[in-house]
């Protein structure tokens, strides 16, 4: 089985990141040959600081390997070292209609907070179908903010094999029975995120643990005073029941049960906790690797070879069945 997934080397990462994509990329790289991509050139399509996207790439490189991405078993790769995520976006461009594009929530969302709405922007959903497809991948563990982006990847996919023959596999969404959308502390009907909200309602997954307990501490709740999952009547509560659900594997239920009666003092309390003590050992593994750029360097190198092989032959089918003169 063949696993892809990519994440943008833009921004902090935060416990979001953590609950729809690292968690599950360590999950699901026990299910087959897994493919993880630092997706930079998605990270050029709202303003960026060039100096930041060669940092914010080793970042997220060395937060990929100490949330357990295993680099003997998975391949992880920057996306712009493999050029043929580029050539395979031009050439879906072609089945992806404008309609389509035009009707992705994210970008309008984006396009709202962007004083220049660059067509990069617009188009970024075919640049996803492309990494996805060149891989033949089989299921793509995400959140739920990507199933627009992934349903659209598969309608390119069944187009492009219904004009030109069979050529991909149509991919399968993975997302987390919970936590597939964490949101921002401070406004719970607002999704947690790199680029928007409050950072006092973005658990980092580098903050220090005085400053996750302040956080969560601080987490917009409701006059109530029971523990209770009704993520539209207490949206604030919900999100952090689903929180203390991703640290400690417990259900929403027994959750439910265990905080019968003890209102939100205590309930915060150990949902700071909980993840303080998720986080406490991922930042030391993440400091250490950090520090060896040769070493994060070299693996980075290793996967771009290997995912340069494996969508290759891919490519190649892409450009012989649209016509292109293979000479
Ligand atoms: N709040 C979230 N809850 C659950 N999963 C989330 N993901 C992002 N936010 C949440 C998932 O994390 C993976 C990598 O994210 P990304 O950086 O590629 O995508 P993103 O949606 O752009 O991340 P951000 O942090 O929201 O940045 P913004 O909005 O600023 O661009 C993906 O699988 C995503 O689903």
């Amino acid at each position: 089985m063949r696993i892809f997934s990519g994440i943008q080397p833009t921004g902090d990462p935060h416990i979001g990141n953590y609950s729809g994509g690292f968690r599950q990329y360590a999950a699901t790289q026990e299910r087959g040959e897994a493919f993880f991509c630092i997706v930079d050139l998605h990270a050029i399509t709202i303003q960026h600081d060039p100096a930041e996207l060669r940092q914010g790439t080793l970042d997220i490189a060395a937060m990929l390997f100490a949330t357990g991405i295993d680099p003997n078993r998975s391949v992880v790769f920057v996306q712009s070292h493999v050029t043929a995520h580029a050539e395979a976006a031009w050439l879906l461009s072609a089945v992806t209609s404008y309609g389509q594009l035009a009707r992705m929530t994210q970008f309008k969302e984006k396009a709202e907070d962007e004083e220049f709405v660059s067509a990069g922007l617009f188009t970024y959903p075919i640049l996803m179908a492309g990494d996805i497809l060149l891989y033949q991948t089989d299921i793509v563990p995400i959140g739920d903010d990507q199933r627009q982006h992934l349903e659209l990847a598969r309608d390119v996919a069944q187009r492009f094999n219904h004009r030109f023959g069979e050529t991909f596999v149509v991919p399968e969404g993975v997302f987390p029975d919970t936590g597939g959308r964490v949101m921002n502390l401070q406004e719970p009907d607002v999704k947690m995120s790199k680029s928007r909200g409050a950072s006092q309602g973005t658990v980092l997954m580098l903050d220090p643990p005085d400053t996750i307990r302040k956080k969560v501490k601080s987490a917009v709740t409701d006059s109530g005073s029971d523990v209770r999952y009704d993520p539209d009547a207490k949206a604030g509560i919900s999100n952090l029941i689903e929180l203390l659900s991703v640290t400690t594997g417990e259900s929403i239920p027994e959750i439910e049960a265990r905080y019968d009666g003890s209102g939100y003092g205590r309930f915060k309390e150990e949902v700071a906790e909980s993840i303080v003590t998720l986080l406490t050992p991922i930042r030391a593994r993440y400091e250490e690797l950090r520090a060896d750029e040769g070493e994060l360097g070299r693996l980075l190198a290793l996967g771009a070879d290997k995912a340069r092989a494996a969508s290759a032959p891919t490519l190649e089918a892409m450009y012989e069945r649209m016509g292109f003169a293979r000479l």
